[in-house]
Order: structure tokens, then C-alpha cells, then sequence
């Protein structure tokens, strides 16, 4: 079924890929280790930052630790004994986690690392090392990887810092114990060089998810794609050429999972499942030649200009039942200076299109944009409202190291830091920057004011009832709305406000205003960009009634 709306999305963007590698190419890569070491792979427990929703309840969704998976297995490949310890999956305490890792008898300890986990992950390296100083340490991740010198810096019980991919990088330290710190391999051409990633070290009872109609269902997670060549300006991946998988191996991973541990979720963790059309059917028919389609269900991201009716409906076929996008912005001059490449048109149809389809609808947002104001974030909010949309996610900006946004927060670049503690660079609850026009205040207030007025529309409580009726009986799914209403209760007898409203009221007694989006600061991404590269100047025109 193609729709009239469907001719204006521009789905002619596929993006350029790097080739992919036949089986016979697989596994040379891994050197096979002379010496037998025992390594600890961990992940800190996290999900306690979403707990502004209220208690976190015990059945909650937990997602497995797919990079860690990835190291695990070229570790194993390599001849290693490795075993995972995810305290994600029981919220294990500091003082618990030691000592299982303690009782491990680790050669190694790998830890992985986002910003806001990076301080427990030094704080546990450092007790550690005053158990036994014999234990090496390293940390990969998001984190180390934008900022590796800094973090030994910070933290001298880390013996190494894995920048980028780390599968490689991982074999060369358990393998070769180097006497550098900071270890960076190549980005392999494919991904499909690495062995599978090592699912039989994790207890897969623990990994489940929210599912429309079904309540909390078993998970599993995997990548088709490595790499986004997007140039969001508050991403940290922006701009990596996307390597895509060979499908045979993604689908095989699929089957294995689903005939292993009775997986019925699976969940693509492709930054945009769909930037390779060819890649995208490809990957569906596979699914659908070997009737996985029937059996599991699929959920992925994906962006406005890269999705349409056709590719829907395919993927429909396929057995994907729920979709998101980072919409990040309902006004059309922020969706420009954050250089998302997208209109808010083209969300609008796509959401349509999707509706039309009976896709379940999932978004996220961001509030704090550098120059967001008052008005734009009103726009933002108004705009989730307008679109086919049932579930949302709102962050504040947080600028992540190695993002544009991070550039501008500490150059003043209509961002303003005001807090460098890692810890707090989480995006719920706390803000870590101002913009111009919002206070850090105004963001958090917006925050929940945002996810207030989303969850409280009458369309959005009648589809959550739907769900309630028709089986879903997850609390966790359900947190949102209760959140919402709670806070719709509280608003009305407090009469809440952001804090700087009177500002806002100021300006819109003097009628008309300009508001400049202009980032003064090249991204240093760009650079050999030049359609991207330099000043941009966006200025937009404010109708306030
Ligand atoms: C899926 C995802 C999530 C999922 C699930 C994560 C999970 N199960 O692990 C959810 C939604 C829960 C999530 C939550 C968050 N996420 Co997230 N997430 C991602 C996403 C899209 C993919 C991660 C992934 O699995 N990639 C595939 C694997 C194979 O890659 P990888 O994890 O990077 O691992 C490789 C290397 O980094 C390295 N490596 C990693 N760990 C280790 C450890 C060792 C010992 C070694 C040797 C190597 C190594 O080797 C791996 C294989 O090559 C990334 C974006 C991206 N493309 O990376 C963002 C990303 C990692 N998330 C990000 C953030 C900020 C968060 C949150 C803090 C946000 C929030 N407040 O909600 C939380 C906190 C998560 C946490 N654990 O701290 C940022 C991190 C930026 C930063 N500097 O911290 C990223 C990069 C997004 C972005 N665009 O900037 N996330
Ligand atoms: S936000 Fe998403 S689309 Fe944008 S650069 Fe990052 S991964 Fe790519």
C-alpha cells in the first residue's frame, strides 16, 4: 500500500557502505593466545537514573550488554576463559559486585563504560587493585573512548583504555599484556571478521522487555549495522561510516537465540536500521525465507528520510511490530542548527504512515538544544502532541565528550556547562547545562512537563487502557502514565511554572522577536565535509499570540 503522503519523504538517501566480507575472510583477524588467562568482563548496574518514574519495580526491562558480548567473544575465539558479571540485571550493589569479581579470580578485569558510569567503574578499579594489585584493569566504551588520557589521568588503578572497537584491542592486551596504556586497533572493513558474540555466558531469564499486548517478553539484542554517518550535533557517533552485517550471520544469530533461549523479542540496536534500503529488505526477506517472522517479534530505530511505505509494509511482513525515531525537536529552526538532516514534515508522514499501519509509534526528545528558548521547547511539545505518537522518551541535553554540543556547553556556544561531574551526565532529572534563554531549572521542568502533557492526552491514556485490556499487564510499561498523571495533579494545585517564565511573558508582551540560532563553532567532525563544514546561520522568525 503506498499513500499519496508517501511520494514526499525523501527515501533516496542510502548511505555509502564499506563492502562486506565473505566467510572465508572470517577469523584470521583473532590471534590465538599462547597464554590462558581468566578475564572478567562487567557492567555496572544504571537503570536506577530512571527512577524519577518512582520505585523501579523488579520486573523491568534489562537489555544485554551487546558490546561486552562482541569482546567476550574474540576473547574466547582467542583461547581466554571469560565470564560476564552484568549487575544491570539485579541491581547489584558496589560491595556485591567487588566480590564476585573477587571471587572470579580474574587475570583481567574489563569494564565498560558511558559517562555516567565512569565513576563507579574507577571507583571499583581502585578497590580492586587494594584487594590485589596483580589484577589488571581495563575499561572500553563510549566514554574512554572519547576521552582515554583523561581517564588515566583521573584514575591510576586502570592499566589500559580501549579506544573505539574493541574486539581486537581486547585479545591484543589478554594475549600480549603490552606495556602501552592506551590500546586502538583498526576498525575492522566488517564486522562479520569478529566471532559471534558470546551469548552463552549470560542468564537470558534475566533480559526481558515491555511488549505492546504481551507484557514483559524474553530479549535478546544485535547489530546489522556498525556506524551512523549522520552528524547529529549532541551524538557521539555521528559521522562513522555505517559497515553493514552480512544477513545470513545477523539472521543466524537470530535463529540461534530464538531456538537457545526462546527469545520472542529481538531488539536492532543499529543507530538507523534503515540508512541502506537494499540492506533493510534484504535483511526482511531473510527473516521471512526462514519463517522467523511467524515465530519472534522485531523492534528497531529508524529516521524519517530513510523510511516509506514500502519499506514499511516489508518490514511489517518481517515481523517488526514497534519502530522509534529521535525526533529530538518539534521546531523546524532547531531541527536545522542540530544538523538532524530531517524535516518535521517528514516525521509527521512517517508517523502517519506508520499509524496507518498499526506499528506501534515510539520517539525521542531532547529539550535544551543550544539556543532552545521558552518558545522553541513549547514547540517541541505541541508538536509530539500533533503527531501519530504513543510513546516518548524526553531527555535534556546532556553534552556528551566528542559531541559538537560538548564543544559548544564550554565555549558558551548557546550552551552553557555548569556541572562536569560525570556522574550527573545522565539526562533525567538533572541538567547539566543552560541554554541562553532556559536555566538548568527551567530544563527539568520541562522535562517532566513535557512527558506531563504526552502521557496525559486522551489518545495516548486510551492506547496504555488498550493495552491494559488486551494483556499487557507490565507495571513497567505502564510508569509513564502514572507518572504523568501524578505530576498532572501536582501542577494543577501548585500552579507549577518554569522558573525563569516570568522572562518568556516579558517578550511576549513586546509581540514579534528574533531569535538567533548561530553556532559560532566549526564541528571538528566536519572538517572535510565542506557541504557541512563552517558557520551556520539560522535565524527564524517567532509569531507569538
Ligand atoms: C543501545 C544503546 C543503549 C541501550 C542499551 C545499552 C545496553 N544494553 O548496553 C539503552 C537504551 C538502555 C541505553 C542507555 C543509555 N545510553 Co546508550 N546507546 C546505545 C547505542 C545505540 C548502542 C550501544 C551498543 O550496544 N552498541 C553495539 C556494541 C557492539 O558497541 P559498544 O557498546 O560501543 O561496544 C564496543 C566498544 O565500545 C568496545 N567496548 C565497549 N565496552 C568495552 C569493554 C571492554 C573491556 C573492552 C575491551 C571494549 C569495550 O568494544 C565493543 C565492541 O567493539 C549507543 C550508540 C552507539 N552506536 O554506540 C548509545 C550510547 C552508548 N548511549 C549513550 C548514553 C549516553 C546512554 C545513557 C547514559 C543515556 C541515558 N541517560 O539514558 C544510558 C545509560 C547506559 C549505561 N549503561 O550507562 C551514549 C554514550 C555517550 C557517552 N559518552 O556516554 C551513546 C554513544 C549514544 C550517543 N549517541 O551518544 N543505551
Ligand atoms: S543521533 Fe542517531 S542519527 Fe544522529 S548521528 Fe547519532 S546515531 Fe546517527
Amino acid at each position: 500500500m503506498v499513500t499519496s503522503v508517501d511520494t514526499s519523504i525523501d527515501i533516496n538517501y542510502t548511505a555509502a557502505v564499506d563492502r562486506r566480507v565473505s566467510a572465508s575472510e572470517v577469523y584470521p583477524v583473532i590471534e590465538i593466545s599462547k597464554v590462558k588467562r581468566h578475564i572478567t568482563l562487567v557492567r555496572l548496574p544504571y537503570a536506577n537514573i530512571y527512577s524519577v518514574y518512582g520505585k523501579l519495580p523488579k520486573n523491568r526491562e534489562v537489555r544485554p550488554p551487546l558490546g561486552l558480548l562482541y569482546v567476550a567473544g574474540a576473547l574466547e575465539e582467542a583461547g581466554h576463559c571469560v565470564n560476564i558479571i552484568d549487575c544491570e540485571t539485579e541491581l547489584y550493589s558496589p560491595e556485591y559486585t567487588l566480590q564476585l569479581i573477587l571471587d572470579s579470580k580474574p587475570d583481567i578485569v574489563g569494564f565498560t563504560a558511558t559517562t555516567p558510569e565512569i565513576h563507579g567503574v574507577e571507583s571499583l578499579a581502585k578497590q580492586i587493585k587494594d584487594c590485589d594489585s596483580t589484577i589488571k584493569i581495563m575499561v572500553g566504551g563510549s566514554h574512554v573512548s572519547a576521552l582515554p588520557r583523561e581517564t588515566l589521568a583521573d584514575c591510576p588503578s586502570l592499566d589500559y583504555i580501549v579506544v573505539g572497537e574493541g574486539e581486537l584491542s581486547a585479545v591484543h592486551i589478554a594475549n600480549d599484556l603490552p606495556t602501552e596504556q592506551i590500546i586502538r586497533t583498526q576498525n575492522q572493513k566488517s564486522v562479520d571478521v569478529f566471532p559471534m558474540p558470546a551469548r552463552h555466558l549470560l542468564n537470558y531469564d534475566f533480559y526481558k522487555y515491555a511488549w505492546p499486548g504481551k507484557g514483559m517478553v524474553k530479549m535478546d539484542v544485535l547489530e546489522s549495522i556498525r556506524g551512523c554517518p549522520f552528524m547529529c550535533t549532541f551524538c557521539s557517533v555521528r559521522g562513522v561510516k555505517p559497515r553493514l552485517r552480512d544477513i545470513q550471520r545477523v539472521v543466524d544469530e537470530i535463529e540461534h537465540s530464538y531456538k537457545t533461549y526462546g527469545t520472542q523479542l529481538f531488539m536492532f540496536f543499529d543507530d538507523t536500521l534503515t540508512v541502506n534500503r537494499f540492506h533493510v529488505f534484504e535483511l526482511c526477506d531473510e527473516i521471512i525465507r526462514r519463517g522467523l517472522n511467524k515465530k519472534v517479534v522485531f523492534y528497531g530505530n529508524t529516521r524519517a528520510n530513510t523510511t516509506n511505505a514500502e519499506m514499511l509494509d516489508k518490514m511489517i511482513e518481517a515481523g517488526f511490530t514497534e519502530l522509534s525515531m529521535g525526533v529530538e525537536t518539534g521546531s523546524a529552526a532547531m531541527m536545522k542548527a542540530i544538523k538532524k538532516g530531517t524535516r518535521i514534515e517528514q516525521y509527521e508522514q512517517v508517523y502517519k504512515l506508520m499509524h496507518e499501519r498499526k506499528i506501534q509509534t515510539r520517539a525521542s526528545f531532547i529539550v535544551g538544544h543550544a539556543y532552545e528558548t521558552h518558545e522553541t521547547v513549547l514547540e517541541s511539545i505541541q508538536f509530539a502532541k500533533k503527531i501519530d505518537l504513543m510513546r516518548c522518551a524526553v531527555n535534556i541535553l546532556t553534552p556528551y565528550p566528542d559531541t559538537h554540543s560538548y564543544d559548544q556547553a564550554v565555549a558558551g556556544d548557546g550552551l552553557h556547562l555548569k556541572c562536569k561531574d560525570w556522574r550527573e551526565f545522565k539526562r533525567w532529572g538533572t541538567a547539566v547545562i543552560r541554554t541562553d534563554d532556559l536555566s538548568s531549572e527551567d530544563l527539568q521542568w520541562y522535562q517532566r512537563r513535557f512527558l506531563t502533557e504526552f502521557y496525559t492526552q486522551p489518545k495516548v491514556l486510551w492506547y496504555h487502557f488498550e493495552q491494559l485490556i488486551t494483556g499487557n499487564a507490565s507495571h513497567y510499561f505502564f510508569r509513564p502514565v502514572f507518572f504523568a498523571i501524578k505530576n498532572r495533579l501536582i501542577d494543577f494545585l501548585t500552579r507549577s511554572k518554569p522558573p525563569t517564565w516570568n522572562n518568556y511573558l516579558k517578550r511576549r508582551a513586546t509581540g514579534e522577536k528574533q531569535i538567533h540560532i548561530s553556532s559560532k563553532l566549526v564541528d571538528t567532525k566536519n572538517k572535510k565535509n565542506k557541504t557541512l563544514t563552517g558557520t551556520e546561520e539560522g535565524v527564524f522568525k517567532l509569531n507569538i499570540k
